[in-house]
């Protein structure tokens, strides 16, 4: 999940000389908040200081990061026309400050911990260009969807081409595993997802497998799509805490690892209450291996740092233990 973000006093100070932008296009800034959390709270991986939009602007959309509302998309796309308008580019050069904040990021931690890469789902990504920024209802999209399916699936197989190569020139600059965010999958109805995008999705994880890095499959409120998405692909499939990780693995199956999934929202408890839930969770993950303790979505920006560091703590305590209630 998001580690860095604005709940870190030593990422607001640098965020406060710079544009959100200019952090992730500077390789050095990018790498100094990337490092962060790992010094700072003791994170077993880092992820990149990136943002799932980035690679939207060498297609040519219009892109800004407002301080309020995240990402926005000065032109949304809405016609055959625009999606065709979309080029292609050379990732490896327009992108090079991914590449090289990669670069130094994986010098930089000298083997201490790994570093992931990611990148957004394709229908994740297609909402954003078509909304022109956060939703509440994705009603664009689905309009899309339903009445103009040709325009959508050219602009869905569009994405997935640009992304097999982007999170492919990721792995060769260093990374060690891929996250690919559909956060926003959850709106979708069984049917539309597997008509309207797990075919896109499936063809992405294909595409990763010649990279031969693990693969995390990230969604929130899945509840209703979980073995669809594990089957779309994925090493690792997210669980976020609508749906209890013991019943995510049932269904997920045991040959495949899972990731969550505290809810982000419990950090602004204290410890006993915490520590209560990451017992919970591990005591449902088991024993089976492939766990990734994680949060359900990304952490919160008034989260308190000492509690963000307990609970990495905690979980390192009792895993080792075998926890157990
Ligand atoms: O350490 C880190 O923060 C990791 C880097 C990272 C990642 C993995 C950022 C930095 N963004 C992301 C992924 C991302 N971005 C996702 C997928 C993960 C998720 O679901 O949380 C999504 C949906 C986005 C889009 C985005 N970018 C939002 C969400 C807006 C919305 O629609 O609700 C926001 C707020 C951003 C801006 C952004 N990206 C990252 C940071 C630290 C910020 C805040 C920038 C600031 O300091 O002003």
């Amino acid at each position: 999940m998001r580690q860095a973000g604005r709940y870190l006093p030593e990422y607001r100070a640098i965020r406060s000389k710079h544009s959100f932008m200019e952090m992730c296009k500077i390789p050095e800034v990018a790498a100094e908040v990337t490092i962060q959390p790992v010094d700072l709270i003791g994170v077993d991986a880092a992820i990149l200081f990136s943002d799932i939009m980035l690679p939207l602007e060498g297609m040519g959309a219009g892109l800004e990061f407002t301080e309020s509302a995240g990402p926005i998309i000065k032109n949304p796309i809405r016609e055959l026309n625009q999606v065709e308008d979309m080029h292609t580019f050379d990732v490896e050069d327009v992108m090079s400050y991914a590449f090289d904040a990669i670069k130094l990021i994986v010098k930089e931690l000298g083997g201490r911990v790994p570093l992931i890469g990611f990148a957004g789902a394709p229908f994740t990504l297609a909402s954003y260009l078509i909304e022109g920024g956060h939703s509440r209802n994705y009603t664009k999209t689905k309009i899309m969807m339903y009445n103009e399916p040709v325009v959508w699936h050219r602009l869905m197989t569009k994405l997935t081409d640009m992304l097999i190569g982007y999170l492919g020139a990721q792995v060769r600059a260093g990374v060690a595993a891929v996250q690919v965010f559909d956060s926003w999958i959850g709106c979708l109805s069984p049917g539309d997802y597997e008509e309207f995008a797990m075919p896109h999705s499936k063809r992405l994880f294909e595409g990763l497998k010649p990279l031969d890095v693990p693969t995390i499959h990230f969604g929130t409120e899945t509840s209703t799509l979980i073995e669809k998405i594990r089957d779309a692909g994925g090493d690792v499939v997210g669980v976020d805490w609508r749906l209890n990780i013991d019943e995510g693995r049932r269904r997920i199956g045991y040959d495949r690892a899972v990731q969550g999934n505290l809810d982000p929202n419990v950090l602004f408890s204290n410890t006993k209450v915490i520590e209560s839930h990451v017992r919970d969770i591990l005591n449902r993950a088991g024993t089976h291996p492939g766990h990734i303790f994680n949060l359900g979505h990304g952490i919160l920006p008034e989260t308190p740092p000492a509690n963000a560091r307990a609970l990495v703590e905690m979980v390192h305590e009792l895993s080792a233990k075998g926890c157990a209630t």
